[in-house]
């Protein structure tokens, strides 16, 4: 699959003055400025190492040579149809069991509803996520789609994670395939990069027990990618896991990009305790959030972009991580509801104008993509994707 690229006419110019402090780096940083692969090895020195700058530093390297002084960013809307699920993973705040109060359904109107508020802003992306509800059949998933396709014709449709696919597969008695054919043909143009976590098995018997192995999880994004629906990759960090275990799961991506070259974007995630049933674990330091988006940028070398998703981070730090690897912030978003639960305090949505100012500040060029990083050009309230 070809990377949409073709736009990277803000390329930078180079510069080689790499400086550390810790010695373990100059032979990574020899490989990073010759375009070699790094290694697991690497990897765990580049997460153990306290010279942040010159982590940042390499990282930085790569991502201008890759998408030059450009920062995308999208204008996007998230749906969450139901918070009921069948799992119960620790990680999460949102999900909740069928009798639980507090719980939700939409009804199809309802969620179409959903999707044209706030529409005036010409959104051009659904991000359409939800909790494994035992009884919703994965008829009520497809209308959701083709009703929103009939609806918002120019609007691409983000939708159901692996997990969620592999689901509502199980409950449809379909395959994996099957299932994937059926959403492409009621609409669905890309996959979002949830569920992934952390692939180690000791790590998903903590954090979520119910989901799909991570095995299941790459085969499914595999399966996606052969029938030419592009998706994104994230990794759930700052919990039970060790510095082994996220390079094992970047390496995992990595080999799979390798075969597929279905992933567009690496989305590191930072986890939120509150209201989860791991609320003793600190939240992340800016530090670790940014580490994290250096060492993804740089042990995924066949990636072209990763995103720092501002509403996971803070923006403040999201505007940061432009000069440490990442070179999109993801999307408006306008209505967040995963990390809101779990005690995110940003805002649960951002206006266009607010984004270009955190990219200009950083010293970007702002750059509104579409899902398939295509630039959309507006003019008032019209607008078209230059394919
Ligand atoms: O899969 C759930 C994570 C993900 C918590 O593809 C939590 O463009 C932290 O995948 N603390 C959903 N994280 C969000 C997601 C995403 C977001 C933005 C863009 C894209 C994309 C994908 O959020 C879940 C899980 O990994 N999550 N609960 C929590 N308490």
């Amino acid at each position: 699959m070809a990377t949409p690229m073709g736009h990277n006419a803000a390329a930078l110019p180079q510069r080689h003055r790499f400086q550390t402090d810790d010695p373990r780096l100059e032979p990574i940083a020899e490989k990073v400025l010759a375009g070699e692969r790094l290694s697991f090895d690497d990897g765990v020195t580049l997460y153990r190492s306290g010279d942040i700058l010159a982590v940042g530093w390499m990282a930085n390297y790569v991502r201008e040579k890759l998408n030059g002084n450009i920062a995308y960013f999208n204008v996007n809307r998230h749906i969450n149809p139901t918070n009921v699920c069948v799992a119960s993973c620790r990680l999460c705040a949102f999900g909740l069991k069928k009798d639980a109060p507090g719980t939700y359904t939409m009804a199809l109107e309802e969620a179409w509803e959903t999707a044209a508020t706030g529409y005036t802003e010409a959104v051009t992306e659904f991000h359409i996520v939800g909790g494994l509800h035992p009884d919703l059949p994965l008829e009520y998933f497809l209308d959701l789609v083709s009703g929103l396709k009939e609806r918002f014709p120019q609007v691409h449709i983000k939708a159901f994670t692996m997990v969620e696919v592999a689901f509502l597969a199980k409950r449809a008695k379909l395959s994996i395939r099957e299932t994937l054919v059926k959403m492409k043909q009621a609409g669905v143009d890309s996959l979002p990069g949830g569920g992934a976590e952390i692939f180690a098995d000791r790590v998903r018997h903590i954090i979520c027990d119910h989901k799909i192995d991570g095995g299941e999880w790459l085969e499914t994004a595999k399966t996606a990618h052969l029938l030419g629906l592009r998706s994104n990759a994230t990794m759930l960090y700052g919990h039970v896991e060790s510095d082994e275990d996220r390079v094992d799961h970047l390496l995992r991506l990595r080999a799979v990009q390798d075969e597929t070259g279905g992933f567009q974007t690496f989305i590191p995630l930072a986890f939120h305790p509150a209201n989860t049933a791991l609320e003793h674990i600190p939240r992340t330091t800016g530090l670790l959030d940014l580490k994290q988006i250096a060492v993804g940028r740089l042990l995924l070398d066949n990636f072209t972009h990763i995103k720092a998703y501002w509403q996971m981070m803070t923006a403040k730090i999201a505007q940061i991580s432009l000069r440490f690897g990442a070179d999109d912030i993801d999307g408006t978003v306008v209505e967040e509801k995963i990390y809101h639960e779990a005690g995110a305090t940003t805002p649960q949505g951002l206006r266009r104008a607010d984004l270009i100012r955190l990219i200009t500040e950083a010293g970007r060029e702002p750059f509104e993509r579409d899902t398939l990083y295509r630039a959309v050009t507006r003019s008032e309230d019209s607008f078209t994707v230059a394919v």
